[in-house]
Protein backbone atom coordinates (compact mmCIF):
# COMPACT_ATOMS: atom_id res chain seq x y z
CA UNK A 1 0.00 0.00 0.00
CA UNK A 2 2.33 3.14 -1.13
CA UNK A 3 1.14 6.64 -0.99
CA UNK A 4 0.62 7.96 -4.13
CA UNK A 5 -0.79 11.52 -3.72
CA UNK A 6 -0.98 13.65 -0.97
CA UNK A 7 -3.23 17.06 -0.97
CA UNK A 8 -3.69 20.21 1.49
CA UNK A 9 -7.12 21.63 1.63
CA UNK A 10 -7.97 24.63 3.58
CA UNK A 11 -11.35 26.02 4.00
CA UNK A 12 -13.59 27.79 6.26
CA UNK A 13 -17.38 26.55 6.29
CA UNK A 14 -18.20 28.17 9.37
CA UNK A 15 -14.14 28.39 10.61
CA UNK A 16 -11.32 27.15 9.31
CA UNK A 17 -9.94 23.82 9.15
CA UNK A 18 -7.20 22.52 7.19
CA UNK A 19 -7.13 19.04 6.08
CA UNK A 20 -4.69 16.47 4.76
CA UNK A 21 -5.81 13.63 2.13
CA UNK A 22 -3.62 10.28 1.16
CA UNK A 23 -4.01 8.37 -1.69
CA UNK A 24 -2.63 4.98 -1.79
CA UNK A 25 -1.83 2.76 -4.98
CA UNK A 26 -4.78 0.37 -4.23
CA UNK A 27 -7.28 3.57 -4.17
CA UNK A 28 -7.88 3.99 -0.59
CA UNK A 29 -7.66 7.41 0.71
CA UNK A 30 -7.38 8.64 4.36
CA UNK A 31 -7.88 11.83 6.34
CA UNK A 32 -6.14 13.75 8.83
CA UNK A 33 -6.67 17.10 10.67
CA UNK A 34 -4.26 19.76 10.68
CA UNK A 35 -6.18 22.60 11.93
CA UNK A 36 -4.29 24.91 14.20
CA UNK A 37 -6.22 28.05 15.52
CA UNK A 38 -5.35 31.11 14.17
CA UNK A 39 -1.84 29.70 12.88
CA UNK A 40 -3.52 27.33 10.01
CA UNK A 41 -1.71 28.41 7.12
CA UNK A 42 1.69 27.31 8.75
CA UNK A 43 0.94 24.03 9.11
CA UNK A 44 -0.34 23.33 5.82
CA UNK A 45 3.00 24.55 4.52
CA UNK A 46 4.93 22.47 6.54
CA UNK A 47 2.84 19.75 4.84
CA UNK A 48 2.99 21.04 1.78
CA UNK A 49 6.63 22.48 1.37
CA UNK A 50 8.45 19.90 3.72
CA UNK A 51 6.40 16.45 4.59
CA UNK A 52 4.41 15.66 1.74
CA UNK A 53 7.64 15.24 -0.54
CA UNK A 54 8.82 12.70 2.19
CA UNK A 55 5.23 11.13 1.97
CA UNK A 56 5.36 10.16 -1.75
CA UNK A 57 6.46 6.19 -2.22
CA UNK A 58 6.24 5.40 0.93
CA UNK A 59 4.68 2.28 2.29
CA UNK A 60 1.85 3.29 4.34
CA UNK A 61 1.06 0.63 6.52
CA UNK A 62 4.33 1.78 8.39
CA UNK A 63 2.82 4.07 10.47
CA UNK A 64 5.31 3.96 13.62
CA UNK A 65 7.75 3.95 11.02
CA UNK A 66 6.89 7.00 9.53
CA UNK A 67 5.99 8.74 12.71
CA UNK A 68 9.49 8.37 13.76
CA UNK A 69 10.82 9.67 10.44
CA UNK A 70 8.93 12.66 11.13
CA UNK A 71 9.76 13.95 14.47
CA UNK A 72 13.49 12.15 14.53
CA UNK A 73 13.89 13.11 11.35
CA UNK A 74 13.57 16.74 11.04
CA UNK A 75 16.03 17.41 13.60
CA UNK A 76 13.89 20.41 15.09
CA UNK A 77 11.60 18.73 17.41
CA UNK A 78 8.53 19.22 19.36
CA UNK A 79 6.48 22.82 18.21
CA UNK A 80 2.52 23.06 17.79
CA UNK A 81 3.24 23.23 13.91
CA UNK A 82 5.40 19.98 13.84
CA UNK A 83 3.33 18.05 15.68
CA UNK A 84 0.25 19.33 14.20
CA UNK A 85 1.75 18.56 10.80
CA UNK A 86 3.08 14.78 11.83
CA UNK A 87 -0.73 14.30 13.81
CA UNK A 88 -2.32 14.63 10.59
CA UNK A 89 -0.45 12.16 8.64
CA UNK A 90 -0.48 9.80 11.65
CA UNK A 91 -4.43 9.72 11.64
CA UNK A 92 -4.47 9.67 7.93
CA UNK A 93 -2.34 6.60 7.56
CA UNK A 94 -4.58 5.17 10.81
CA UNK A 95 -7.56 5.69 8.71
CA UNK A 96 -5.82 3.97 5.90
CA UNK A 97 -5.16 0.92 7.94
CA UNK A 98 -8.42 0.74 9.06
CA UNK A 99 -9.91 0.92 5.87
CA UNK A 100 -7.15 -1.81 4.37
CA UNK A 101 -8.22 -4.28 7.37
CA UNK A 102 -11.76 -3.40 6.74
CA UNK A 103 -12.39 -2.36 10.55
CA UNK A 104 -13.36 0.62 12.19
CA UNK A 105 -10.26 1.94 13.48
CA UNK A 106 -10.97 1.22 17.72
CA UNK A 107 -10.69 -2.59 16.25
CA UNK A 108 -6.83 -2.05 15.61
CA UNK A 109 -6.73 0.26 18.92
CA UNK A 110 -7.58 -3.11 20.65
CA UNK A 111 -11.40 -3.35 20.66
CA UNK A 112 -14.07 -1.52 22.87
CA UNK A 113 -13.21 -0.93 26.17
CA UNK A 114 -16.79 0.77 27.37
CA UNK A 115 -20.03 1.50 25.61
CA UNK A 116 -19.78 4.57 24.52
CA UNK A 117 -17.61 8.09 25.15
CA UNK A 118 -18.55 9.89 28.00
CA UNK A 119 -18.97 13.75 26.85
CA UNK A 120 -19.06 17.12 27.92
CA UNK A 121 -20.82 20.03 26.39
CA UNK A 122 -20.43 23.59 26.66
CA UNK A 123 -22.89 26.19 28.56
CA UNK A 124 -22.45 29.53 28.74
CA UNK A 125 -24.41 32.79 29.73
CA UNK A 126 -24.59 36.46 30.43
CA UNK A 127 -24.66 36.19 33.77
CA UNK A 128 -25.39 33.91 36.74
CA UNK A 129 -29.25 33.19 36.19
CA UNK A 130 -28.34 32.83 32.25
CA UNK A 131 -25.71 30.17 32.65
CA UNK A 132 -28.22 28.24 34.78
CA UNK A 133 -30.62 27.83 31.98
CA UNK A 134 -28.12 27.09 29.88
CA UNK A 135 -26.59 23.95 32.05
CA UNK A 136 -30.25 22.75 32.35
CA UNK A 137 -30.75 23.08 28.58
CA UNK A 138 -28.05 20.72 28.37
CA UNK A 139 -29.18 18.97 31.00
CA UNK A 140 -32.60 18.17 29.08
CA UNK A 141 -30.52 17.76 26.03
CA UNK A 142 -29.20 14.28 27.56
CA UNK A 143 -25.80 15.84 28.55
CA UNK A 144 -24.01 14.34 31.88
CA UNK A 145 -21.16 16.36 32.36
CA UNK A 146 -21.08 19.87 31.99
CA UNK A 147 -18.88 22.75 31.73
CA UNK A 148 -19.98 25.78 32.70
CA UNK A 149 -18.31 29.80 32.18
CA UNK A 150 -20.61 32.75 33.18
CA UNK A 151 -20.01 36.81 32.57
CA UNK A 152 -18.69 38.58 34.93
CA UNK A 153 -20.19 41.70 35.75
CA UNK A 154 -18.05 44.74 35.06
CA UNK A 155 -15.93 42.65 32.51
CA UNK A 156 -17.18 43.35 28.45
CA UNK A 157 -15.68 40.36 27.28
CA UNK A 158 -14.89 36.65 28.79
CA UNK A 159 -13.57 33.88 28.07
CA UNK A 160 -16.08 31.26 27.59
CA UNK A 161 -19.16 33.34 26.89
CA UNK A 162 -20.27 33.59 23.20
CA UNK A 163 -23.32 35.17 21.45
CA UNK A 164 -24.42 31.63 20.04
CA UNK A 165 -25.57 29.60 22.21
CA UNK A 166 -24.49 25.93 20.81
CA UNK A 167 -21.20 26.77 18.18
CA UNK A 168 -18.81 29.01 20.45
CA UNK A 169 -16.27 30.23 18.34
CA UNK A 170 -12.90 32.20 20.08
CA UNK A 171 -11.12 32.54 16.92
CA UNK A 172 -13.78 35.30 16.06
CA UNK A 173 -11.88 37.97 14.27
CA UNK A 174 -9.33 39.39 11.31
CA UNK A 175 -7.36 40.47 13.69
CA UNK A 176 -6.99 39.86 17.28
CA UNK A 177 -9.85 41.34 19.57
CA UNK A 178 -9.50 42.39 23.21
CA UNK A 179 -10.62 40.80 26.05
CA UNK A 180 -10.74 42.56 29.74
CA UNK A 181 -9.67 40.52 32.94
CA UNK A 182 -9.70 41.39 36.80
CA UNK A 183 -8.72 38.42 38.89
CA UNK A 184 -10.48 39.58 42.00
CA UNK A 185 -14.10 39.88 40.68
CA UNK A 186 -13.54 36.16 38.60
CA UNK A 187 -12.36 34.78 42.11
CA UNK A 188 -15.75 36.52 43.75
CA UNK A 189 -18.06 35.50 40.74
CA UNK A 190 -17.22 31.69 40.11
CA UNK A 191 -17.85 30.36 43.81
CA UNK A 192 -21.27 31.87 43.02
CA UNK A 193 -21.81 30.29 39.81
CA UNK A 194 -21.05 26.83 41.02
CA UNK A 195 -23.22 27.29 44.28
CA UNK A 196 -26.24 28.16 41.96
CA UNK A 197 -25.63 25.80 39.17
CA UNK A 198 -24.85 22.74 41.67
CA UNK A 199 -28.21 23.87 43.52
CA UNK A 200 -30.04 23.57 40.01
CA UNK A 201 -28.93 20.38 38.44
CA UNK A 202 -28.45 18.10 41.35
CA UNK A 203 -25.72 15.89 42.43
CA UNK A 204 -25.25 13.33 39.46
CA UNK A 205 -24.22 15.65 37.00
CA UNK A 206 -20.54 16.25 36.32
CA UNK A 207 -19.93 19.89 36.28
CA UNK A 208 -16.74 21.15 34.70
CA UNK A 209 -14.88 24.79 34.40
CA UNK A 210 -12.02 26.09 32.57
CA UNK A 211 -9.96 28.76 33.97
CA UNK A 212 -8.04 29.16 30.76
CA UNK A 213 -4.39 29.81 32.33
CA UNK A 214 -5.78 33.24 34.13
CA UNK A 215 -4.36 32.60 37.67
CA UNK A 216 -1.33 32.71 39.05
CA UNK A 217 -0.94 29.31 41.72
CA UNK A 218 -1.73 30.75 44.86
CA UNK A 219 -4.75 32.26 43.26
CA UNK A 220 -5.87 29.02 41.35
CA UNK A 221 -5.52 27.37 44.82
CA UNK A 222 -7.79 29.79 46.19
CA UNK A 223 -10.62 28.67 43.52
CA UNK A 224 -9.77 24.98 43.96
CA UNK A 225 -10.19 25.19 47.77
CA UNK A 226 -13.54 27.56 47.16
CA UNK A 227 -15.04 25.23 44.65
CA UNK A 228 -14.86 22.23 46.67
CA UNK A 229 -17.90 22.24 48.04
CA UNK A 230 -19.71 21.81 44.97
CA UNK A 231 -17.82 18.74 43.58
CA UNK A 232 -16.37 19.40 40.46
CA UNK A 233 -15.42 16.86 38.04
CA UNK A 234 -12.59 19.21 36.87
CA UNK A 235 -11.39 22.26 37.35
CA UNK A 236 -9.27 23.12 33.94
CA UNK A 237 -6.17 25.01 32.92
CA UNK A 238 -6.02 26.99 36.56
CA UNK A 239 -2.57 28.40 35.30
CA UNK A 240 -0.21 28.30 32.57
CA UNK A 241 1.63 24.83 32.38
CA UNK A 242 5.02 26.08 31.36
CA UNK A 243 6.40 25.80 34.35
CA UNK A 244 5.20 22.45 35.53
CA UNK A 245 6.13 22.20 39.26
CA UNK A 246 3.27 25.46 39.02
CA UNK A 247 0.95 22.28 39.91
CA UNK A 248 2.55 21.45 43.03
CA UNK A 249 1.42 24.36 44.99
CA UNK A 250 -2.23 24.39 44.37
CA UNK A 251 -2.41 20.36 44.52
CA UNK A 252 -1.05 21.25 48.43
CA UNK A 253 -3.71 23.15 48.97
CA UNK A 254 -7.42 21.65 47.49
CA UNK A 255 -8.66 18.42 46.63
CA UNK A 256 -10.82 19.86 43.35
CA UNK A 257 -9.68 17.79 40.31
CA UNK A 258 -7.27 19.32 37.99
CA UNK A 259 -7.13 18.92 33.92
CA UNK A 260 -4.28 20.62 31.72
CA UNK A 261 -3.10 20.29 28.53
CA UNK A 262 -4.55 21.05 25.48
CA UNK A 263 -1.78 22.95 24.39
CA UNK A 264 0.62 20.53 25.02
CA UNK A 265 2.37 19.28 21.88
CA UNK A 266 4.47 16.00 23.36
CA UNK A 267 4.71 13.49 26.67
CA UNK A 268 7.45 16.17 27.48
CA UNK A 269 5.19 19.01 27.84
CA UNK A 270 3.48 16.67 30.57
CA UNK A 271 5.96 14.27 32.09
CA UNK A 272 6.29 15.65 35.35
CA UNK A 273 2.71 16.64 35.94
CA UNK A 274 1.92 12.95 35.04
CA UNK A 275 4.68 11.26 37.10
CA UNK A 276 4.43 13.45 40.07
CA UNK A 277 0.49 13.24 39.63
CA UNK A 278 -0.05 16.68 39.79
CA UNK A 279 -2.69 16.35 37.67
CA UNK A 280 -5.77 13.83 37.17
CA UNK A 281 -6.70 14.51 33.48
CA UNK A 282 -4.30 15.11 30.55
CA UNK A 283 -6.16 17.17 28.22
CA UNK A 284 -3.40 16.26 24.80
CA UNK A 285 -5.62 15.81 21.40
CA UNK A 286 -4.57 13.63 18.79
CA UNK A 287 -4.28 16.59 16.50
CA UNK A 288 -2.13 18.78 18.57
CA UNK A 289 -0.01 16.00 20.28
CA UNK A 290 1.43 13.67 17.27
CA UNK A 291 -1.91 11.63 16.24
CA UNK A 292 -2.74 8.69 17.63
CA UNK A 293 0.78 7.16 17.67
CA UNK A 294 2.03 9.72 20.29
CA UNK A 295 -1.45 10.35 22.70
CA UNK A 296 -1.49 6.43 22.82
CA UNK A 297 1.74 6.72 24.39
CA UNK A 298 1.31 9.90 26.42
CA UNK A 299 -2.01 7.81 27.58
CA UNK A 300 -0.19 4.44 28.63
CA UNK A 301 2.46 6.81 30.63
CA UNK A 302 -0.70 8.70 32.34
CA UNK A 303 -1.98 5.19 33.43
CA UNK A 304 0.55 4.12 35.64
CA UNK A 305 0.00 7.25 37.43
CA UNK A 306 -3.79 7.28 37.58
CA UNK A 307 -4.13 10.34 35.34
CA UNK A 308 -7.04 9.61 32.73
CA UNK A 309 -7.40 11.47 29.40
CA UNK A 310 -9.84 14.29 28.96
CA UNK A 311 -9.02 15.37 25.46
CA UNK A 312 -9.84 18.99 24.10
CA UNK A 313 -12.44 18.83 21.36
CA UNK A 314 -13.98 22.48 20.75
CA UNK A 315 -14.71 23.47 17.06
CA UNK A 316 -11.27 24.10 15.81
CA UNK A 317 -10.80 20.15 16.26
CA UNK A 318 -12.25 19.70 13.14
CA UNK A 319 -14.97 16.30 12.77
CA UNK A 320 -11.61 14.28 11.60
CA UNK A 321 -10.28 14.93 14.96
CA UNK A 322 -13.79 13.98 16.81
CA UNK A 323 -13.81 10.86 15.07
CA UNK A 324 -10.18 9.79 15.29
CA UNK A 325 -10.38 10.67 19.54
CA UNK A 326 -13.98 8.77 19.84
CA UNK A 327 -12.19 5.56 18.37
CA UNK A 328 -9.15 6.62 20.80
CA UNK A 329 -11.45 7.23 23.59
CA UNK A 330 -13.75 3.86 23.20
CA UNK A 331 -10.34 1.66 23.06
CA UNK A 332 -7.70 3.89 25.62
CA UNK A 333 -8.33 1.93 29.21
CA UNK A 334 -7.75 5.00 31.36
CA UNK A 335 -10.16 7.36 29.47
CA UNK A 336 -12.00 10.06 31.99
CA UNK A 337 -13.90 12.33 29.30
CA UNK A 338 -13.77 14.06 26.24
CA UNK A 339 -14.75 17.39 25.64
CA UNK A 340 -18.09 18.03 22.92
CA UNK A 341 -18.63 21.28 21.10
CA UNK A 342 -20.87 21.15 18.21
CA UNK A 343 -19.37 21.99 15.12
CA UNK A 344 -22.09 24.45 12.54
CA UNK A 345 -24.15 22.50 9.88
CA UNK A 346 -21.84 24.11 7.06
CA UNK A 347 -19.27 22.40 9.17
CA UNK A 348 -21.15 18.66 9.74
CA UNK A 349 -21.76 19.06 5.60
CA UNK A 350 -18.04 19.21 4.66
CA UNK A 351 -17.48 16.38 6.77
CA UNK A 352 -20.38 13.77 6.47
CA UNK A 353 -19.21 11.51 9.72
CA UNK A 354 -20.28 7.85 11.60
CA UNK A 355 -20.24 9.27 15.28
CA UNK A 356 -23.58 10.24 16.94
CA UNK A 357 -24.40 11.87 20.22
CA UNK A 358 -27.10 9.45 22.32
CA UNK A 359 -27.79 10.53 26.01
CA UNK A 360 -24.23 12.08 26.73
CA UNK A 361 -22.14 9.69 24.93
CA UNK A 362 -20.54 9.69 21.53
CA UNK A 363 -19.89 6.76 19.87
CA UNK A 364 -17.59 6.34 16.80
CA UNK A 365 -19.98 3.93 14.96
CA UNK A 366 -19.18 1.22 12.80
CA UNK A 367 -17.96 2.82 9.82
CA UNK A 368 -14.63 1.31 7.80
CA UNK A 369 -11.79 3.48 8.99
CA UNK A 370 -11.87 6.42 11.14
CA UNK A 371 -15.93 7.16 10.02
CA UNK A 372 -15.32 11.00 9.19
CA UNK A 373 -15.51 12.00 5.07
CA UNK A 374 -14.72 15.13 3.25
CA UNK A 375 -16.51 16.53 0.46
CA UNK A 376 -13.96 18.85 -1.44
CA UNK A 377 -16.49 20.40 -3.76
CA UNK A 378 -18.53 21.81 -0.85
CA UNK A 379 -15.12 22.76 1.34
CA UNK A 380 -13.97 24.64 -2.27
CA UNK A 381 -17.45 26.95 -1.78
CA UNK A 382 -16.16 27.63 1.70
CA UNK A 383 -12.59 29.67 1.18
CA UNK A 384 -10.17 30.64 4.14
CA UNK A 385 -10.80 33.47 6.03
CA UNK A 386 -8.01 35.10 8.43
CA UNK A 387 -9.15 34.69 11.92
CA UNK A 388 -7.46 34.81 15.83
CA UNK A 389 -8.10 34.21 18.77
CA UNK A 390 -8.35 37.08 21.23
CA UNK A 391 -6.02 38.29 23.65
CA UNK A 392 -6.63 39.06 27.34
CA UNK A 393 -5.57 42.66 29.03
CA UNK A 394 -5.60 43.35 32.60
CA UNK A 395 -9.10 45.67 32.96
CA UNK A 396 -7.26 48.28 35.44
CA UNK A 397 -4.06 49.36 33.23
CA UNK A 398 -4.11 47.04 30.27
CA UNK A 399 -0.91 44.45 30.76
CA UNK A 400 -1.19 41.82 28.55
CA UNK A 401 -2.46 38.84 30.34
CA UNK A 402 -2.94 34.70 29.66
CA UNK A 403 -5.53 33.85 27.14
O1 LIG B 1 -9.60 28.08 23.80
O2 LIG B 1 -10.02 25.56 21.33
O3 LIG B 1 -11.45 23.87 26.53
N1 LIG B 1 -11.50 24.46 25.52
C1 LIG B 1 -10.84 25.58 25.22
C2 LIG B 1 -11.01 26.13 23.82
C3 LIG B 1 -9.73 26.77 23.32
C4 LIG B 1 -9.73 26.82 21.82
C5 LIG B 1 -8.37 27.31 21.31
O4 LIG B 1 -8.26 27.12 19.94
O5 LIG B 1 -10.15 26.11 26.06
O6 LIG B 1 -12.06 27.04 23.80
CO1 LIG C 1 -9.75 24.75 27.66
Amino acid sequence: MKITEAEVFVCCPGRNFVTLRLRTDDGLTGLGDATLNGRELAVASYLKDHVIPCLIGRDAHRIEDTWQYLYRGAYWRRGPVTMTAIAAVDVALWDLKAKAARMPLYQLLGGACRSGVLVYGHANGRDLAHTVEEVLRYKEMGYRAIRAQSGIPGLNKVYGVSKDALFYEPADAALPSEHDWDTGKYLRHTPQLFARVREAVGPDIHLLHDVHHRLTPIEAARLGKDLEPFRLFWMEDPTPAENQDAFRLIRQHTVTPLAVGEVFNTIWDCKRLIEEQLIDYIRATVVHAGGITHLRRIADFAALHQVRTGCHGATDLSPVTMGAALHFGLAVPNFGIQEYMRHTEETDAVFPHAYRFADGFLHPGEAIGHGVDFDETLAAKYPYRRAYLPVNRLAHDGTLWDW
